[in-house]
């Protein structure tokens, strides 16, 4: 096979496109794939500061790399999450890229931080670790992003894992997500603007990125991602895809382009509902938001050292 573009033999192909790239040119594929993200949706300018939340991960660093490769001011956020060694090992990896580019890396250790760590806060409210997990990482990132003056938060969040929330977000016609479902979340009186520049790469094209492009990155899975309902939406989309290439991208585009649309209103009513939490002053529908709830029962079933 040759690169569609220099007809230098290929080292990659990329099936949705039909086409094959060699090194140089999938660099570029992959970094024109993010301008287009960043432009369609008008997710950010040069002037805007982003923070790219990064979990050592070849999504998440891939992302990192292609914005400042595009001339945008990226920092990085690393939360550690307490997942035993696997957390440890993320942060190294994570703090490794940082170091070995100069680039500015936040960290927020949400043990040290907020008492709690997704082990523990998953055993308090009795729910799966990455349910406690996606909360904290809302919070902590929003957090993150308005107290450092950040405009923008970026998340590696790529077109297979968009495709995955889609699918579970249509099997339960769950109104209100799908209209949220967008590469953009607008800013509103409490959250930063959240935007996914990753939508118009895949999983592969990403993983093949970083090896092109020298990124060293972790490799192992979170260890509490097993039995995750998104994985086995994934495992369903590729099993689809590989008979019929490209309708894993059409199913999430043709959603943004002609269905999101139409479930925004449902969002937009969610959002009015909100009012500033009174424990941390993020928005909530709740009398105290879940986040503050969470912190609550995780922090109140650790034992305390009382002094005599
Ligand atoms: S880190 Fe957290 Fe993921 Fe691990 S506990 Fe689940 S959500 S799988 S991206
Ligand atoms: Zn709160």
């Amino acid at each position: 096979m040759k690169c569609r573009r220099c007809r230098e033999p290929a080292v990659i192909d990329v099936p949705r496109h039909n086409a094959g790239f060699c090194a140089e040119c999938f660099l570029r594929h992959c970094r024109e794939q993010v301008r287009r993200a960043i432009e369609d949706h008008d997710m950010f300018s040069e002037r805007d500061r982003v923070l790219v939340a990064v979990s050592g991960g070849k999504d998440s660093l891939g992302l990192w790399q292609l914005l400042r490769d595009l001339g945008y001011q990226a920092d990085g956020l690393y939360v550690g999450l307490g997942i035993g060694e696997y957390s440890d090992t993320s942060g190294d990896y994570a703090r490794a890229f940082a170091q070995s580019r100069g680039w500015p890396l936040l960290e927020v250790d949400l043990r040290s931080t907020y008492g709690f760590d997704v082990p523990g806060g998953s055993k308090a409210i009795k729910r799966v670790p990455c349910s406690a997990c996606g909360l904290s990482k809302r919070h902590v990132f929003n957090d993150a992003a308005r107290t450092n003056g950040y405009d923008v938060l970026a998340t590696g969040h790529n077109l297979d894992d968009e495709a995955a929330v889609l699918l579970g977000n249509v099997l339960r016609w769950d109104v209100g997500y799908l209209g949220r479902q967008h590469p953009v979340l607008p800013a509103a009186p409490g959250f930063v603007r959240k935007v996914k520049p990753l939508v118009r790469l895949g999983e592969r094209e990403l993983a093949a990125y970083c090896v092109l492009a020298d990124i060293d990155y972790i490799i192992e899975e979170c260890p509490m991602a097993a039995g995750n309902r998104h994985l086995g939406y994934k495992e369903l989309l590729n099993q689809i895809e590989e008979r019929s290439p490209g309708t894993k991208a059409a199913f999430l585009f043709n959603f943004l382009e002609r269905g999101h649309e139409r479930f925004a209103g449902d969002a937009v009513e969610e959002r009015e509902d909100l009012h500033p939490c009174p424990e941390c002053g993020s928005p909530t529908p709740a009398e105290v938001c879940a986040f503050c709830r969470l912190q609550a029962r995780a922090t109140r079933s650790i034992p305390v050292t009382v002094e005599t």
